[in-house]
């Protein structure tokens, strides 16, 4: 996969992982724009990049659905038999700000599988494909007892010594609400190998793991996927849970993506000096509306600034917003800054990272803090 990274990323990418390759791209720039150009989104992998010849692609649609149908890309892009769709989505993995967790406990730790991630595995795209329940619909609609969708990458990976191929399940109301995209396009290009070409799937508000790459296979199941990605991956635990008592069935699967921010610029132990003022940049999200209120203190979370409305990016439903503030600072030494946000539901962010600590350190989703030296 080195060689598609070498291709298709910024040279500057973060390495969090070399094997599988894990990178994001530097915190600063990934906020300056609202559409992450592709070089620069994050990448998640579990496994190598597989090699697969379009001319001769084809995926499969099977299971609980009527007629059961093999589908080239060409089809799928012949406007006569499915519409289109272009979507402006975020997708961010749930390990993101991971290392926040691993700083206050290591917790499962998980070999190489659970990179420790900061605040950059996170992106937004302009995807271009067809929603998957005009698939469905194309193959005579689903029968009875058909409740979730099962995805099927075509690249396998290693964990503890066996090779798994990568599946992931959705319920079926989440394709029947058209929250469900197969895309072969990311920002009008074609999609990169290192993204899933030349097929993935991006399921809108749910955490990154559920969005498919080099999708093969779409099968329709009356449960969710018994796959290991599924069942023991990406399972949220209470606090309380730990080596002793942790249990695959005792946490639930993660699916829709909680209210998180973050603060990209200035940078974790930076120096600043400065005359009464900071710029802060950041970004929001939330899997299940939209950030409608971003806070920031310059004290730990003693006194809060909201950032004004025109201060934040547009509202795409499906997408984060950016922001900056210039608070005003006129304490000098170390201080905290953080940040948090309310969606259109009035969600809200944990206080601390301790709240939201899991035993496989998932969606860090507490306010995010960054320490500077303010130099007056
Ligand atoms: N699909 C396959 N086939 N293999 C993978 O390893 N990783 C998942 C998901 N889809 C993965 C996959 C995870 S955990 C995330 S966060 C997203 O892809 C990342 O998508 P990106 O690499 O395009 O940013
Ligand atoms: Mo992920």
């Amino acid at each position: 996969s080195w060689k598609y990274v070498q291709k298709e990323k910024s040279p500057d990418m973060i390495h969090v992982l070399q094997f599988p390759y894990n990178g994001e791209p530097p915190r600063d720039r990934l906020v300056t724009t609202e559409i992450t150009p592709n070089a620069d989104h994050f990448v998640r992998n579990h496994g190598g990049i597989p090699e697969i010849d379009v001319e001769k692609f084809f995926f499969n649609v099977e299971g609980l659905v009527n007629t059961p149908k093999r589908i080239t890309l060409k089809e799928l892009q012949d406007e006569s038999i499915f519409p289109r769709m272009t979507k402006t989505v975020t997708l961010q993995c749930s390990g993101t700000r991971r290392i926040e967790q691993i700083h206050e406990y290591p917790g499962d730790g998980d070999e190489l599988i659970n990179a420790p991630w900061g605040e950059g595995a996170i992106g937004t795209a302009r995807w271009t494909g067809v929603s998957l329940k005009k698939v469905i619909k194309h193959c005579g609609g689903i029968k009875d007892g058909g409740k979730h969708v099962e995805f099927f990458g075509a690249d396998s990976y290693f964990k503890k010594g066996q090779v798994y191929n990568y599946a992931v399940s959705v319920p079926m109301r989440k394709v029947k609400i058209n929250e469900v995209m197969l895309a072969w396009e990311m920002n009008g290009e074609p999609l990169p190998k290192i993204h899933g070409y030349p097929l993935r799937v991006v399921v809108f508000g749910y955490i990154g793991a559920r969005s498919c790459k080099w999708l093969y296979r779409v099968n329709v199941i009356g449960d969710p996927s018994l796959a290991p990605v599924q069942m023991k991956e990406y399972i949220y635990y209470s606090p309380q849970m730990g080596k002793h008592n942790v249990t695959y069935s005792n946490g639930f699967s993660i699916q829709t993506m909680p209210v998180s921010s973050a603060i990209m610029t200035p940078i974790n132990h930076d120096q600043i000096i400065h005359d009464g003022k900071i710029k802060l940049t950041g970004w929001a999200y939330s899997g299940s509306g939209w950030p409608e209120r971003v806070e920031v203190s310059g004290d730990g979370g003693g006194i809060w600034y909201e950032v004004p409305y025109e201060k934040m990016s547009k509202k795409y439903y499906h997408a984060w917003r950016i922001w900056e503030y210039e608070m005003p600072v006129d304490a000098e030494g170390w201080l905290e800054f953080c940040v948090r946000t309310w969606d259109d539901a009035l969600n809200t962010q944990p206080t601390y990272v301790r709240s939201a600590w899991n035993w496989d350190l998932h969606v860090t989703s507490s306010c995010h803090r960054v320490k500077i030296y303010s130099i007056n």
